[in-house]
């Protein structure tokens, strides 16, 4: 099949010069946040490195990492590089104790953020001949804007349907003639389930391919919606510290996801040491976005455990290639697409009274997550009746929603009741195969 792409000079560049230009970029743009973001200023003073001593993206290890614990102190404005005025949206995520992480984008930012999403849907197959059916949730969530602007830019007939209602995202898909469709996995799987349900066919649909990401999935997910949408399935990655979806894309081979390196400069970390790892060692990620204006994060932890390999892809682009995420190296959860901290679920329990005595347990029901939140009863409570627990459930389940946007089941479970650990205490049982 002949290769099509949205930026092929970018995304073919020759491997030395594209090096050439994360070097100029990454010079300057050390010198842009170093000039106005005096919060990396301090942890660079810290480390005694000017901006005088990054001549090149071999320096980049001079620089003091950033961490989510950083953008919570540094929460709302602390790590702007741009005057307000010059800003032209916020995104969001759930933060660690409630507090969000907000990133904020000029029209520059969104611009190129766009065309990384484009470079996805083009890898995808995707033309100006595509029906493009954008089923992320929109909103303060970087997956319905990331897609439906690239979606744009490609020229695709966008159809901004938003997550949910999936009776009315099949009938859409079916009078519109949708072509790709761009959502969470599970939620892909879940509008195959109600396909079928409904009485249709894969062969009844015209969709042909899907963008799929957010969230961690297997290759056996990858098989089973590619079977029930009658589609190819693909990977696509991104957080919405680095604009969102879009850092990375999978192509035709399917085998791990390019990453926008024009833009994005990956490291893999050992997670415990801070140590550089050779290519090929499994560790953590960490980017420094190179052109980013408003929100120009330099070397930032994302957590995420995965293996950078450059080997040649038939596809012909020559940007480096991730492994589909492996697991983390903090304690965050995605439930139901929404990212989840056991601390959130403390600082809940804390404001309500209870002792953090308590275990999360997840599970995959057909494709939903279950999300059961167990919580130990205060002495005096063992007492109340069956109705008095179940209103104190109910009250606590509120409260979580509050704070996470999505509602757990709580049980309240006797005093002393949940095993006490010696070591780390185990705070989640995840059931899910979510890694292969
Ligand atoms: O999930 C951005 C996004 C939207 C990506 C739509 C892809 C499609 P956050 O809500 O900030 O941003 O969550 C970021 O989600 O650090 C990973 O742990 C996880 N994640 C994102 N994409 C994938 C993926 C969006 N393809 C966090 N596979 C990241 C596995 C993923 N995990």
């Amino acid at each position: 099949m002949e290769q099509r792409y949205y930026q092929k000079d970018m995304e073919t560049m020759p491997v030395e010069e594209l090096k050439k230009l994360q070097s100029e970029k990454l010079v300057r743009q050390v010198q842009h946040v170093y000039d106005n973001v005096p919060y990396y200023r301090d942890l660079m003073d810290k480390k005694g490195v000017t901006p005088a001593d990054i001549h090149g993206i071999e320096d980049v290890h001079k620089l003091p990492f950033l961490t989510k614990a950083d953008l919570r102190d540094a929460y709302p404005y602390g790590l702007l590089a741009k005057p307000l005025k010059d800003c032209v949206r916020i995104h969001s995520t759930s933060g660690t104790t409630g507090r969000r992480v907000v990133a904020f984008y000029t029209q520059h930012d969104v611009d190129l953020w766009e065309d990384c999403c484009a470079r996805a849907i083009v890898a995808a197959g995707g033309s100006e001949e595509d029906v493009c059916q954008v089923a992320y949730g929109y909103g303060l969530f970087t997956g319905g804007s990331g897609l439906h602007g690239g979606s744009h830019k490609v020229g695709c007939l966008t159809l901004p349907m938003s997550s949910g209602n999936t009776e009315r995202q099949i009938q859409f898909m079916t009078d519109l003639g949708a072509t790709i469709l761009c959502c969470t996995p599970s939620y892909a799987a879940y509008i195959g389930e109600t396909l079928h349900e409904m009485g249709y066919k894969a062969e009844d649909i015209p969709l042909k391919a899907g963008i799929f990401g957010a969230e961690p999935w297997t290759q056996e997910m990858r098989r089973n919606i590619e079977e029930s949408l009658g589609i190819k399935a693909y990977d696509i990655y991104g957080l919405t510290e680095t604009s969102g979806p879009g850092v990375a894309f999978e192509c035709c081979e399917q085998s791990g996801m390019h990453i926008n390196e024009d833009h994005f400069y990956a490291e893999i970390i050992d997670p415990d040491t801070g140590e550089v790892l050779p290519e090929g060692s499994k560790g953590e990620l960490v980017f420094t976005a190179l052109d980013k204006e408003a929100f120009p994060l330099l070397r930032y932890r994302t957590r995420d455990i995965c293996v950078l390999t450059r080997k040649p892809c038939s596809c012909g682009r020559t940007h480096i290639k991730m492994s589909k995420p492996m697991g983390r190296s903090d304690d965050m959860m995605i439930i139901r697409g929404v990212n989840v901290f056991p601390s959130q679920i403390e600082t809940v329990l804390l404001q309500e009274g209870y002792q953090p005595n308590y275990q999360i347990v997840l599970d995959r029901v057909g494709n939903s997550d279950t999300f059961d939140v167990n919580v130990e009863m205060n002495a005096d409570q063992f007492s109340d009746t069956v109705s008095g627990v179940t209103s104190q459930e109910k009250k606590l389940a509120a409260a979580m929603k509050t704070m996470l946007g999505i509602n757990p089941a709580v049980h309240l479970v006797p005093p002393k009741s949940i095993t006490r650990s010696e070591g780390k205490a185990v705070r989640i049982i995840d059931k899910r195969k979510l890694h292969d």
